[in-house]
C-alpha cells in the first residue's frame, strides 16, 4: 500500500545521515534520487562509492547504484516524497541556530513541488523551524497551499528527526523508532506509511513542535549526564582517584548509571543541539547550559595537564592518538581531540597527531605553524617511537591494542581510561 502510494523519493543532503536513507529506501524498492551541492560527493556516488566511513554503508550504496534505484544529482528533481537531511550548524559567535542550509534545501524545492508531494525534515532543528518552513514555501509557490494554515493541504509536511548512532547507522535506522510530528495529523500519517516501508521500529505521531523538542531533548538528556562524568573526573583528578574506577563502582547500584569521563563532547550533535534549546529558552535552561560549559571546558582541563608535565621535561615530544570525536569513525567535527592538540602547539609543543582514518590534517591543525609547535600526521608506530608524552584521545579499535610495553618510560595521559 505505502509502496504504491510513494514510488519516487529525492533526498536532500548526501551526508552522514541522508547517504544512508538514501541507500536503505533504495534497497526497499523506492527509486531514489540523492540531492546534495557538491559535485564530487554526486559523482563518488554515481560510481557507485562513497566518501563516509560507516560500517557497511559502501555495500548498500554499491548495491542500490547498480540495480539503477539509487543516484545521486545536484538539483532537486520531481518525487512524490523529499526528506531534508541537510546541515544545522550553530553560529560560533553565539552559538544561534544556523538554518542557512535547511532555507535553501527547502528553497531549492520550489521549482519541482507538485500538489500530493510530501516533505520530512529530518535534519535537527529549533522548535519552530518545520513550521518556517511551510511558511517559505508558500511565499515561493502562491499556487499551492501548505499546511501551517490550511487543514487540508496540497503539500504534507513533518518533522521526523534522524536518531541514529554514528558506527551503527545502518542498523539503527530501520529498527529504531521514529518520532513523526506533522503539521497537520494528516501530515504524520502519510510520513508514518512512507518511513513504514524502511523502519521496523514503531512511528510515533505527534505535533512537529514536540517532535523537534523531543529530539533536542534525546541529545541535551545525554550532554547532561557526559557532563556529570566530565565533572566527577575533574574532582577525581584533584582528589588523586581513578574516575573510571569510581563511575564503574557506583554503577553497580541499581538505580545509578553513570556515563564515561572522556577528553570532552564532539560531534555535530550533542555539542550543538542543546545551544537549540537555550536559543529558545535561554532564562530556564541554567543545567543545560551549565552541561555545555563543563564539556567544553573539558579538553583544556586535559591539555593543562599535559603542559604542566610537558614543561617538566626539555623540548618533549607529544604523540597525540586519534582525532576523530569518537572511536572509530572519520568525523572530526567539534572533536575535542582537535581542541586539545591546538592547546599543546600554542603552548609551543611539537605534536605528532595519529588518525587511521584520514589522509590529512583538518584545516585547523593545517595552519598551526610559525612561531608555535606544529602538529605532524603520522603513523602509530612512528608516533610510539618518537613521543616523550603519549595522549590517548581516542579509544580507535588500534589504539586499545597497543601493546603496554611500548609505553614504557613515556608519560601517559588515558583520556577514555582504556590502557588503566
Ligand atoms: N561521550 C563521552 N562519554 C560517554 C558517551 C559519549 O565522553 O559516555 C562523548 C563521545 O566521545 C563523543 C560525544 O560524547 O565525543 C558524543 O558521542 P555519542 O556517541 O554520545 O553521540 P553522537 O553525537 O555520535 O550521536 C548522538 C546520539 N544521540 C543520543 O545518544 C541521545 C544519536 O542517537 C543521535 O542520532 C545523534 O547524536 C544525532 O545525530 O543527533
Amino acid at each position: 500500500m505505502a509502496k504504491q502510494e510513494f514510488k519516487t523519493l529525492a533526498v536532500i543532503g548526501l551526508g552522514y545521515v541522508g547517504l544512508p536513507t538514501a541507500a536503505i529506501f533504495a534497497n526497499r524498492g523506492l527509486n531514489v534520487v540523492g540531492i546534495d551541492t557538491n559535485a564530487d560527493v554526486v559523482d563518488m556516488i554515481n560510481r557507485g562509492q562513497v566518501h563516509i566511513v560507516e560500517p557497511d554503508l559502501d555495500k548498500i550504496v554499491q548495491d542500490a547504484v547498480s540495480n539503477g534505484s539509487l543516484r545521486a544529482a545536484t538539483e532537486p528533481q520531481t518525487a512524490d516524497a523529499f526528506i531534508i537531511a541537510v546541515p544545522t550548524p550553530f553560529t560560533d559567535e553565539d552559538h544561534k541556530p544556523d538554518l542557512g542550509y535547511l532555507m535553501a534545501a527547502a528553497e531549492s524545492l520550489g521549482p519541482v513541488l507538485k500538489a500530493g508531494d510530501l516533505i520530512v525534515v529530518e535534519s535537527t532543528v529549533p522548535v519552530g523551524a518545520t513550521e518556517a518552513v511551510s511558511v517559505r514555501l508558500a511565499e515561493l509557490c502562491p499556487e499551492l497551499s501548505f499546511p501551517h494554515d490550511n487543514e487540508v493541504p496540497d503539500i504534507h509536511i513533518a518533522h521526523s528527526p534522524e536518531r541514529v548512532l554514528p558506527g551503527r547507522v545502518i542498523a539503527e535506522l530501520t529498527k529504531n523508532d521514529r518520532v513523526i510530528g506533522g503539521l497537520t495529523p494528516a501530515c504524520g500519517e502519510r510520513t508514518a506509511a512512507l518511513y513504514a516501508i524502511a523502519v521496523e521500529g514503531q512511528c510515533l505521531l505527534t505535533t512537529a513542535a514536540t517532535a523537534e523538542l523531543v529530539k533536542l531533548a534525546e541529545n541535551a538528556y545525554r550532554d547532561v549526564n557526559i557532563a556529570f562524568a566530565n565533572e566527577l573526573s575533574v574532582i577525581s583528578d584533584k582528589l588523586g582517584i581513578d574516575p573510571w574506577e569510581a563511575v564503574r563502582l557506583a554503577n553497580h547500584h541499581p538505580r545509578v548509571n553513570i556515563l564515561q569521563p572522556g577528553p570532552g563532547v564532539g560531534g555535530h550533535c550533542i555539542a550543538v543541539d542543546p545551544w537549540f534549546i537555550v536559543d529558545s529558552a535561554p532564562d530556564d535552561s541554567g543545567l543545560i547550559q551549565a552541561a555545555r560549559q563543563v564539556n567544553d571546558a573539558k579538553p583544556h582541563h586535559l591539555s593543562g595537564q599535559i603542559l604542566s608535565a610537558a614543561a617538566e621535561m626539555a623540548s618533549p615530544v607529544i604523540a597525540c592518538l586519534g582525532l576523530a570525536y569518537k572511536a572509530d569513525i572519520d568525523d572530526l567535527r567539534q572533536s575535542p581531540a582537535i581542541t586539545v592538540i591546538q592547546d599543546l602547539s600554542q603552548g609551543g609543543h611539537k605534536v605528532l597527531a595519529v588518525e587511521p582514518h584520514i589522509n590529512a590534517l583538518p584545516h585547523e591543525l593545517d595552519d598551526l605553524d610559525g612561531g608555535i609547535g606544529g602538529v605532524t600526521l603520522t603513523s602509530l608506530d612512528d608516533a610510539l617511537n618518537g613521543a616523550d608524552i603519549v595522549v590517548l584521545l581516542v579509544d580507535h579499535k588500534a589504539f586499545k591494542e597497543v601493546d603496554q610495553d611500548r609505553l614504557a618510560g613515556k608519560t601517559v595521559f588515558d583520556a577514555r581510561g582504556i590502557w588503566r
